[in-house]
Formats: C-alpha cells, structure tokens, sequence
C-alpha cells in the first residue's frame, strides 16, 4: 500500500477511533456475570451444554508470536503490550494468560519470523499466517482440527460475521476436511468498483448520471469538448487512469472491464464447469477497444502509462478530470481535495456502467486478513474462539459504550492493532450508511453505535456548510458510494472470484509474470501499438508463460475442494 492511501485508511480508523466516546450505552451485564461465574467449558461431558463464552478456571496460558506492524510501530513497547487493557481483559475474563514468545517489527519481519517458525516445526500455541503459509501448515502435522471448536464455541454473532460473505472463507480455510484455521475474516463487497462521476458537471452540460457504457463515452467526450468548468480553456480529462489499471482502488479500469462481462486477474467459471482466467478470455477485447477510442480520441491522458494511481489522482485535485473508476473510499481521498479546491464541485459514486440494459457486476475476491491456526496438541484449542467471541461482541454485540471504548475508543485506547484475534463484519460499512440514512430521516441518533454516530456528526458539519467534511457524506451519507453498494448487494451482483486458496506451486512461481504480460499487451492495446486481433497470440503467449499449467492447478484445486 502506497503511503498517500495508507494517510487515508490511517485517517479513517483514526476517525473511527476519535469518535467512539460520543454513542449512547446499552447493557451487556449478563456476559460479565457468565464470565465472572468462573464456569469451566473444558467440560468434555457430552450432557453438559457448552458455553462459548464461558471463562477459562482455572487459567490457561497462550503462546503467541507478536508482530508489530506500521500502524503500532509509533507507540509500541513491549510493556505497554503486555499492559494493554486486551491482554489484561484475556486474562481477566477469558482466562487466557497471553505469553509472547517473540516480537517482530515490521510487516516483512513478522512474515518471516513465522515462516521460520513453521519450516521449524515450533510454532506458538496460536499463531496469524497468511494464506500462502497456511497452505504450507496444511502439509505439517503442526495444526488442530479446529472443526468441532468452531460448531462447538463459536456464538451465532461470531459464526454471522465468519460466514457473513458465503461459505468460502470458511473453505479457504479448510484442507482435506479439516477446518485447519479460523480464517479471520474482512470485508469483500469493499473491494468493489465504483463510477465516481463530476455531478455538478453532467448538470451543467444537461446529462443524465451514465448508466451504460455508450452514456458513459457520450458523458466523457461532452466534459472533455464542452468546457464543463467553464475556464475558456482546453484542459479537461474525461477519465481518470493509472498505468496499473488492473488494480483495484483508484483510477483504474475494472469497473470498465466488468461492464463488458470481463473479469481479469480473477477465476471465473467457464460454461463447461472449470475455472478460467478472466483476463486471458475474450470479452475483454470490448473493454480494451473501449479504452482505446477513448485513448485515441484524447480523453484519457497520453501519459497514462507513465503515471502511478497516486500521480493520477493529481488530475481530481486540480479539478481537471470528470469521472473516475475507483472505490467507495474515493470520496475521502482523492475527490476531498476537488472539494477543498473547487467548493461547488460534487463527486458522486454511480454503480460501474453496463454494455446493456442489464446491471454489471462488480468483481470481488475473499478478504481474509488473517489464518488462525491452534498448535497440534495444545490443550484448549477453544480459546482461539473465546478470543474471536470476544472481539465480535465487543464490536458488533450489545456492548456499553464505556466497555468499547476502553479498547476502541480515543487514546489511551489501544485499538485494534493491539488484538490477538480478531474478525470484521463484511458489511460494517453498509450497515453504517444504511443506519445514518434512517437517523437523518427520522432526525434520531439513539440507534447509531459510537463509531456511526462519528460520522453522523461529520455530514452534519458538511450540511452546515463545512466542505471539509464532504468526505463522510460522499462515502457513508445519503447519496454516498454506500447508496450504489447497497444497489449491489440488493440485487446480489458481485462477481466473486471462484479461486480462494492459497498459491499453488506453478501460480507462485509464474503469476507475476503472467500479470506483466497481460498489462503490457493491454496497455499496448489502449495506446494502440498492438490490438485485439493478436489476442489468441496473446493468450498462447501467457499458456507458454504457464497460464495453462496454472489453469490446470487451479482446477484440480477446485476438484479437491
Ligand atoms: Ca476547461
């Protein structure tokens, strides 16, 4: 992640942090009173119910390796970890006495102490991994079978945010049968494309919010000939691109490939059943012509290839560029800078056009940051799930908000990079829009939770007239990118990508290259020193660069699941 975009999401949770004293309280005694009764669930007893939430009496310790990542690095000591009021509350009403075994700093360093860790052979007692290491464990005897802790501990809050998106996290996690991790889940739908549009342009030049992709050449061509800012010069962009277009997040050219039924660097499935890679099938040709009119008629930038998302985004500060394929954070960074610049501009995020009358469907791929694996024979597997039960409700249950904000609230709370275990609910964020929307209509607060009343307060700043908080409104507010994400998943139109396991052994070794391939010939293609008709060359370029070993591994993978 580059910096600029790391400022926005460092932004966003500091937001989320800085807020949460603000919300109403509600009661969560019953807990503190189950916990505090020191009931033991080890029980093996077949007739004695299991209480997932039930404390550890007497006391078990947890191994952990501690990995500090850059969002800790600045206040980080190992006192003040062991101090924290989580591992402090693991202990208290969990049981759970914490025990680091070591400490990393940095993301490559935390990657690499646990890779050695695992080649090992001594693993902590509850160890993060990535997908890629988890794939690696799956052929150790190093794991528990963690099928029955998670039917048995996990509560139906945590087992709604786990299988909030679908069963494929859980499958992701799972190897020959055996539920080897907890995968600790993110949000998906988030990762989806958006059409943020110059509203306040389409209105001067008298045109609808394009809905197809004929609208939407008709829209960039009038903004880039009829001088929507009306400075007498010729200087507008019709849309906004980054020379890795193929990246979701900013300026880029997804939501324009997905319009035309193309998926690229995701695995669809193909009409005979087997997974397929999107980028090497022929619908994308449509989208690449598309990009090339554009290209050749002077309404993206000559030197988009030279130009990095961050560079790009330079065009939506200087209020120089009417539309902009990107995500539904988009209203926070880039488009507040158009508002901090241009106070009567208004960005607006549009679902991604279609080629016909039919929606298109965003493409979206599993989220999960985080594998929790329990060491082979460790005796309480179950506390990785206490520790997700823990979080879950704190976040998502009927907490006090003086509970919450102890962990989550504003400084001195630690906040969430502080955790052992955690797992986020995929639609927080719509939750968010949809809750602020009802309390702006009916003018009552009392429902929102300390993070949404934050943002609550923020539109109402920007609807008295501070344009500094047109941010909030342009993602979580009424006519934000939620109100497009809520028409996606309203009408079930994600287009998740079919392959969600880790690496297999060709993929690990050929991907990249492949990927270099395909954005070259795209690019070639757009700028026109190359063109469709090589496509077929194209793709017997990418199966002699392995695409098709790939395609075959990906497909076993899949029979195996
Ligand atoms: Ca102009």
């Amino acid at each position: 992640m580059n910096y600029r975009k790391q400022k926005v999401f460092t932004m966003v949770s500091a937001v989320t942090l800085s807020i949460a004293l603000l919300a109403g309280c509600s009661t969560n005694n019953a807990n503190q009173t189950t916990n505090n009764g020191g009931n033991n669930s080890v029980s093996t007893e077949t007739n004695t119910p299991i209480d997932p939430m039930a404390k550890f009496d007497p006391p078990i310790e947890l191994t952990v390796g501690v990995a500090i990542g850059d969002a800790m690095a600045d206040d980080f000591t190992e006192e003040k970890w062991e101090n924290s009021v989580w591992i402090k509350a693991y202990r208290d009403e969990l049981g759970i006495i914490i025990k680091p075994l070591w400490y990393t700093k940095g993301t490559d360093a935390g990657k690499q102490k646990m890779s050695v860790a695992i080649a090992s052979g001594d693993i902590p007692d509850l160890i993060g991994v990535s997908t890629e290491q988890l794939a690696t464990l799956s052929r150790t005897n190093l794991y528990t079978d963690l099928s029955e802790v998670y039917e048995n501990y996990a509560t139906s809050l945590t087992k709604g945010i786990i299988t909030e998106e679908g069963n494929s996290a859980l499958e992701s996690a799972t190897f020959g049968g055996k539920l080897i991790a907890i995968p600790g889940t993110n949000s998906a739908i988030d990762g989806a494309s958006f059409l943020w549009a110059r509203q306040d342009w389409l209105d001067k030049l008298g045109l609808p919010a394009p809905k197809t992709t004929d609208e939407l050449y008709t829209a960039i061509k009038a903004v880039v000939e009829q001088d929507p800012d009306g400075n007498g010069k010729d200087d507008t962009v019709g849309l906004m691109l980054n020379k890795d277009f193929l990246s979701p997040g900013l300026a880029e050219a997804i939501g324009l490939f997905n319009a035309f039924d193309a998926y690229p660097k995701t695995w669809v499935r193909g009409e005979d059943g087997k997974l397929v890679y999107g980028s090497a099938l022929p619908e994308v040709k449509d989208a690449l012509s598309y990009l090339n009119k554009l290209y050749t008629e002077g309404l993206i930038e000559k030197d988009f290839a030279a130009k990095d998302s961050n560079k790009a985004a330079e065009l939506a500060a200087a209020g120089r560029v009417g539309f902009n394929i990107g995500a539904m954070w988009n209203g926070m960074f880039p488009l507040q800078q158009t508002k901090d610049n241009f106070p009567d501009s208004n960005w607006l995020a549009n679902p991604i056009v279609s080629k016909d009358d039919q929606p298109a469907n965003p493409q979206i791929k599993l989220n999960v940051e985080n594998y929790y694996v329990m060491r082979s024979g460790y005796e309480h597997p179950e506390a990785i799930m206490k520790l997700i039960n823990f979080w879950t409700e704190l976040n998502y249950g009927d907490t006090p908000q003086e509970e919450y904000d102890k962990f989550l609230g504003p400084a001195p709370a630690p906040g969430h990079h502080w955790t052992v275990a955690k797992a986020w609910k995929a639609q927080k964020n719509l939750q968010a829009h949809l809750k602020l929307k009802e309390a702006f209509k009916a003018g009552d607060t009392s429902k929102l939770n300390a993070e949404e009343k934050g943002y609550y307060d923020n539109i109402q700043k920007y609807k008295d007239g501070d344009n500094a908080n047109a941010q909030f409104e342009k993602v979580f507010g009424e006519t934000g990118s939620f109100k497009s994400m809520n028409e996606y998943v309203t009408n079930n139109l994600f287009k998740m990508d079919e392959f969600y396991g880790a690496s297999t052994d060709v993929m690990k070794n050929r991907l990249k290259t492949i990927e270099q391939a395909v954005i070259e010939y795209y690019t070639k293609v757009i700028m026109g020193s190359d063109s469709v008709n090589n496509f077929e060359k194209f793709v017997s370029q990418l199966n002699q660069l392995g695409l098709e070993e790939v395609t075959k591994e990906v497909n076993d993978w899949d029979a195996a699941k």
